[in-house]
């Protein structure tokens, strides 16, 4: 019954990765996947992460025991201080552990497709590749607003605001918290005050999407700017979703760390009591039949981080070693771009945050990279910053250098 399967190509992303580890050349550089590296271009484990490690061993013995379902809350309560900061409303926020910023986007999808099955989710053009087929798997209806201007580089803020003023009143915005994927742009705080008067005056719910909070300026407050914003302003009109992943800014990737929040609308304490409970008690069921309950190991580590204040300041400047080097990394390309005198401007490549660099390279130019530089990128242009180290950036300049001018 099953032999009328369709084959599906592979995953666009993964399969950089598998053909970069198939490549046999010592000089390969691997720019795909937004994963952190250290000068060496190893994976590196955040000292902040080991300590926590040691202390949850140390305290009361490592042990398996399933967590609660809706997960840890010394995890759930961090996460939401961490994101939320001074406008963190307990009273009116629901935090539930999810799979990483994946389940949370997968629970905001289920969730919205439960109770809201008719709006539709707004997506950056570009986006994440991710967020569509999320959305899509739930039988939303998922639509894309302008974002992104290639020729200029920069914001298409009209654009942007057009949508959000043509959209059908109370649709869905998802909106990059920062560190834009795959941009690396970021709306200013004026732009954002822009975005979210538009959203507010159209009864539209943001849904922020925080995978790389630390990574647009090294700084885990700054970095939240646009949701604590979002939350200010929304809370007279509309909830605010934020899916939030510590996969990159906690450097675990693989062990899954993310939490769902759900900010309610400001009502009467007896309103924002009784939906806070009913909010809740929907997540709960729905985790119970999707996972049972969240991983924990992670869990436990980020929670132990979050709850003592000298490993959260270790975290933090954790997050500057990694931004700043990143930083350096971007400064390293485009002086060696502008030293060979590259054709095109390279500005771009230092005013752009996060991990990425849109660098503006055609897909034939990444394709060349590959195959006769042993560089990897995606074809969109999108380059890992993170992926480069003193040891390979020249290489890199070179390569692109000779695929720019030929
Ligand atoms: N959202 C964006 C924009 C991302 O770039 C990523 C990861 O790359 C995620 C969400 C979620 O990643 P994860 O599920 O590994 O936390
Ligand atoms: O956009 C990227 O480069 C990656 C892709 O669990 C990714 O972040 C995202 C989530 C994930 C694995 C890879």
């Amino acid at each position: 019954i099953f032999n009328g399967v369709d084959t599906l190509p592979p995953d666009a992303l993964f399969d950089i990765k598998k053909r970069y580890t198939q490549d046999t050349r010592a000089h390969k550089v691997d720019l795909g996947i937004g994963a952190y590296r250290d000068n060496n271009g190893q994976p590196w484990v955040l000292p902040s992460v080991r300590r926590a490690e040691e202390k949850v061993h140390a305290d009361k013995g490592y042990n398996h025991e399933y967590l609660p379902i809706t997960g840890l809350p010394a995890l759930t309560g961090g996460a939401a201080r961490v994101i939320f900061g001074p406008e963190y409303a307990e009273d009116r926020t629901v935090s539930v552990q999810s799979i990483s910023g994946t389940g949370a986007l997968h629970i905001a999808a289920k969730f919205l497709a439960k109770f809201l099955p008719e709006r539709t989710i707004y997506v950056s053009d570009p986006t994440w590749a991710n967020h569509k087929a999320i959305f899509q798997l739930q039988g939303l209806n998922v639509a894309s607003y302008p974002y992104w201007d290639a020729a200029s580089k920069s914001l298409l803020l009209d654009g942007f605001l057009d949508s959000i003023d043509l959209a059908e009143e109370g649709s869905v915005f998802l909106l990059h918290a920062c560190a834009h994927n795959p941009t690396g742009l970021d709306p200013t705080p004026e732009q954002w005050d822009a975005v979210l008067e538009r959203l507010a005056a159209r009864n539209h719910l943001a849904l922020f999407d925080s995978a790389y909070q630390g990574f647009a300026t090294g700084d885990l407050d700054r970095d939240a700017l646009a949701v604590r914003r979002g939350v200010r302003r929304m809370a007279s009109v509309s909830p605010v979703i934020v899916c939030q992943s510590f996969a990159k800014n906690v450097g675990m990737y693989g062990e899954r760390v993310g939490c769902f929040h759900i900010v309610l609308p400001d009502q009467s304490s007896e309103v924002n009591s009784r939906v806070h409970g009913a909010v809740s008690s929907q997540l709960a069921k729905l985790i119970r039949s999707e996972v049972s309950n969240p991983p924990a190991y992670g869990a436990k580590i980020v929670g132990a981080i979050l709850a003592d204040k000298s490993l959260t300041a270790a975290w933090h400047a954790d997050m500057v070693t990694m931004s700043s080097r990143i930083h350096a990394m971007r400064a390293a390309l485009r002086e060696k771009l502008v030293a060979l005198g590259t054709p095109g401007t390279w500005d771009h490549i230092v005013e752009q945050c996060g991990m990425f660099s849109f660098t503006g390279l055609s897909p034939e130019m990444v394709r060349r990279l590959e195959t006769q530089h042993a560089v990897y990128l995606v074809s969109s242009g999108r380059a890992s910053i993170a992926g480069l180290n003193e040891g390979n950036v020249d290489h890199v300049a070179r390569a692109i250098d000779e695929v720019v001018r030929h």
